[in-house]
């Protein structure tokens, strides 16, 4: 069984639609980022990943993938019938690609990672300054159309789903993009999401008054 080590609505939530969309049953583990922690039995989670970031996938044959497009792509994968991906040499597989990269870079290692990981006020306010550009081009692209990819639900939509739901928390409205609150809407309300999302949020909950 595949095993998923993830922090609540931390980007590897979007590893965790990915499987519940793909029906995929695995386990999940949860690693403290901050503290770089296993939670169930405090072991090292320098041990798991020397990254000591999630998400961190790992295989049946025992390896650990990383990355999360990577890691979004490989489960996809499991499942071609399922079109979560396009098929690889398809030519949407490198729009798949390219929106994988662009929320990876632009929107979460740009603005999230910097929002909630660094204490220089200056690094703060140079990724805020570029963050609107960025958030734009996905409205625009959003605006014509329902999902990044294709005509269905890809793991794009995950991994921007999760990136647009923690933005409000960086002090960027999403409200001002309509395009993209109609987008979140339509991505929050399919089942699997919806659920993870709602497990996530729980159990943060839980972790924050305990
Ligand atoms: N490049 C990695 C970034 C993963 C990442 O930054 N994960 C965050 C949570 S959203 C984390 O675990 N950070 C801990 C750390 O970087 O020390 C990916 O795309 O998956």
């Amino acid at each position: 069984m595949l095993q998923l080590y993830f922090w609540p609505m931390a980007c590897s939530l979007a590893s965790r639609i990915a499987l519940m969309e793909a029906g995929i049953e695995a386990r999940y583990h949860l690693a403290d980022i901050w503290k770089k922690r296993v939670a169930a039995d405090d072991s090292d989670f320098f041990a798991v990943s020397p990254k000591g970031a999630v998400p961190v996938l790992v295989l049946d044959n025992g390896e650990r993938l990383t990355e999360s497009a990577a890691v979004l792509q490989y489960i996809a994968d499991l499942k071609p019938e399922l079109g979560l991906a396009p098929p690889a040499g398809h030519a949407d597989r490198y729009r798949l690609q390219e929106w994988l990269s662009f929320v990876g870079c632009e929107i979460h290692k740009a603005f999230l990672f910097p929002t909630f990981w660094y204490k220089d006020d200056a690094a703060k306010a140079s990724a805020r300054a570029r963050i609107d550009g960025s958030v734009q081009i996905a409205a625009d692209h959003l605006a014509p159309r329902e999902f990044l990819v294709g005509d269905h639900f890809t793991v794009a939509d995950g991994y921007l789903a999760w990136s647009l739901l923690l933005l409000g928390r960086g002090g960027v409205d999403v409200a001002r993009w309509p395009s993209l609150v109609s987008y979140l809407d339509r991505i929050r309300s399919r089942p699997a999401v919806k659920t993870a999302i709602e497990h996530e949020m729980q159990l943060r909950k839980t972790l924050t008054t305990s």
